[in-house]
């Protein structure tokens, strides 16, 4: 990770050095923690940040959802990214605020902890590398069950599901895979370890529904809406393994993999990137870097750039 200068901590802006936490943080000990993952990209009018506010609304009912008051409305955290971004100097950079319970008691109970509240921002460049991106990933079904809606609410973008992608891309990668996909316990299919996934058959998309214990992606949104709006029919449904293996395009979304094609799984050929995947990644990276007046609007500048923005 490369380092920058200053790392938000609980409403103060700190070296990159000074943002240091107890071993006795209950966010260590039980993964008792939210984060978002946000992309700040350069774009003609300077650094923006893409759907900075819906990432922020996550956070928020990420937070709900495992009962921690974050003690900062959407507008604050959107403030801080912002002066982040302009302390830190990096227009295009990924951002993680990330919020947990801290240092107090220990026991699985996490009342009366104090919350940290942290945003990072750090340079991140392509997820699953620049060959990834352009000629497309190999990945395998994992082993490991998608964490199920009674096992933790994966609405929320929470620390401790984690582990789940975590045994998942690494029992993936060791077996010589770019990426795992996980299956839910009933066997459809539910996301990569850090990405949402789609599939085009016969011209159509298809994406496996929000029930199907999937992160209910900002990138698959984005990507839904995009792609109806370039006139393709996106099918959100209950998608099994072989429907992979069968389909004519397969490709990865998320903030950190943005759109990602996948040109084989379990070792099936898909082939190279085809024209529906190449479509909508180019439309989405024009998206995001402020080439599209069509969805302008989820562009959110860094005002600490006057003198760029008004260029
Ligand atoms: N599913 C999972 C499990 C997931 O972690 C992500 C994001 C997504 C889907 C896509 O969500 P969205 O970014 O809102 O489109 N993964 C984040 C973290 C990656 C990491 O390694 O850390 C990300 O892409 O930022």
């Amino acid at each position: 990770m490369q380092e920058l200068d200053k790392i938000w901590m609980n409403g103060e802006l700190i070296d990159w050095a000074d943002a240091k936490v107890h071993v006795g943080t209950h966010g260590l000990h039980y993964g008792s923690g939210v984060f978002e993952g946000i992309r700040a990209y350069e774009t003609p009018r300077g650094s923006a940040v893409f759907r900075l506010t819906d990432h922020l609304q996550r956070l928020h009912n990420s937070a709900r959802l495992l009962n921690m008051e974050l003690g900062y409305t959407i507008d604050e955290l959107r403030s801080a990214c912002m002066d982040l971004i302009g302390s830190n100097g990096v227009p295009e950079c990924y951002l993680r605020p990330i919020a947990f319970y801290g240092y107090g008691e220990l026991g699985v109970a996490a009342t009366g902890n104090p919350i940290d509240v942290v945003i990072m921002s750090w340079p991140w460049g392509t997820y699953l590398g620049a060959e990834g991106m352009e000629k497309g990933i190999r990945a395998k079904i994992s082993s490991w069950t998608r964490i199920g809606p009674n096992v933790i609410p994966h609405v929320a973008k929470a620390t401790g599901i984690y582990l789940n992608s975590m045994l998942a891309v690494m029992e993936a990668n060791r077996a010589g895979y770019d990426e795992a996909i996980l299956l839910t316990d009933e066997g459809y299919i539910a996301d990569g370890s850090g990405e949402n996934l789609f599939l085009v058959k016969d011209g159509t998309i298809y994406t496996p529904d929000l029930s199907a214990s999937i992160l209910p992606g900002i990138t698959r949104d984005t990507i839904i809406q995009i792609a109806q709006d370039l006139g393709y029919t996106v099918v959100e449904k209950q998608l099994i393994r072989t429907d992979l293996y069968l389909a004519d395009e397969v490709f990865m979304t998320g903030t950190a993999a943005e759109v990602t094609p996948l040109r084989d799984v379990d070792d099936q050929p898909i082939g190279p990137p085809g024209p529906v995947t190449l479509a909508v990644q180019k439309a989405y990276l024009d998206t995001v870097r402020g080439q599209s007046e069509r969805w302008a609007h989820w562009l959110e500048y860094a005002t600490t750039e006057p003198a760029r923005a008004q260029a």
